[in-house]
């Protein structure tokens, strides 16, 4: 079987372990919305999340970084007087610095991308959504922020006005991706904030009409009731006019995907959600740990 998954941050890298464990063929398409300049580097959370992951290292209990990085570049930096609210660990900081390098010396981010899943052992294709930079911007009363500034160093405090995604308009899904697409059996939505995660990926012109001409599109909720998995959707999804719940993010995917898989205790939503022309299936989506992941990416590569 061959399968495109579209991921976000933590929740999504949990099916992807999943996926990966079944040895599906897989291509994931990484959001690139959460990227940020840091430290004079440039880091793509979403996309080192899915690479560090699928080879193994990632940190499980954070969600994201090295699992047992140190943060020796960071205390000097706090030293010399350079605020660090992102904690960036020296590991994962040398990955963005030969992410940063490659970029400098004219690499697309799809090229030094496979450079560094390549060396990194992930053993799938890893491709950020577009080369081309766009931004997750988060209206507040305050100002604009980035959402790592929203999320990391605002800890998602200040009242959220809106979301836009700077750039998008201008940007494109990469060949790649959509000679991926074409080629695969399933493309699966993860389980993410469907706001910053599968949003900037959805704003890019040409992604709707390529995800409608895929075989077949299964999308895995990350909402339990109002609750998302993790982070910031519920606040943000309500911010932006849309229902912080499974019904809210079929809404959302209706025009492409064809089955919504949802948690057991939102069973009483199918038939709303059905209306909407898309298959609803209920199923434990909760993933606490490897046999999870394994049971939940089984679950969502058979409906
Ligand atoms: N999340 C935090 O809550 N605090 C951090 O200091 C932090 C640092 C960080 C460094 C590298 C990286 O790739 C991700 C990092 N994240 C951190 C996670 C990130 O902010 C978000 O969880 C993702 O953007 C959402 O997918």
């Amino acid at each position: 079987m061959r399968a495109v998954l579209l991921a976000g941050g933590t929740g999504s890298s949990k099916l992807l372990r999943g996926v990966q464990a079944l040895g599906v063929d897989m291509t994931v398409v990484a959001n690139v919305g959460d990227n940020a300049w840091v430290y004079g580097v440039y880091v793509c959370p979403d996309v080192d999340i899915a690479c560090y992951a699928l080879a193994g290292i990632s940190d499980r209990a954070k969600g994201w970084g090295i699992r047992g990085d140190s943060f020796q570049t960071l205390s000097q930096l706090a030293r010399v007087g350079v605020e660090t609210w992102f904690r960036l660990g020296d590991r994962d900081l040398a990955n963005c610095l030969a992410r940063t390098q490659m970029l400098r010396e004219g690499r697309t981010l799809t090229e030094a991308t496979e450079v560094l899943a390549d060396r990194l052992g992930v053993g799938c294709a890893v491709l950020p959504a577009c080369d081309e930079p766009v931004q997750t911007v988060v209206s507040t009363p305050r100002g604009e922020l980035g959402l790592q500034e929203f999320w990391v160093r605002e800890k998602g405090r200040p009242r959220v006005l809106g979301v836009r995604y700077a750039g998008a308009d201008r940007a494109r899904p990469p060949a790649g991706i959509r000679e991926a697409v074409r080629l695969a059996d399933v493309v699966v939505v993860c389980p993410a904030n469907p706001v910053t995660s599968i949003g900037p990926t959805l704003a890019i012109p040409g992604y709707s009409r390529l995800l409608r001409s895929a075989r077949r599109v299964v999308a895995l909720s990350p909402m339990v009731g109002d609750c998302p998995f993790s982070g910031p959707a519920g606040k943000l999804m309500r911010a932006t006019g849309v229902q912080p719940s499974s019904l809210g993010v079929a809404k959302l995917y209706s025009g492409f995907a064809d089955v919504l898989v949802i948690a057991g205790e939102d069973s009483g939503m199918v038939p709303e959600i059905r209306r909407l022309g898309l298959d609803c299936v209920t199923a434990d989506t909760r993933m606490g740990g490897p046999s999870d992941e394994v049971r939940v990416a089984r679950e969502v590569l058979s409906v």
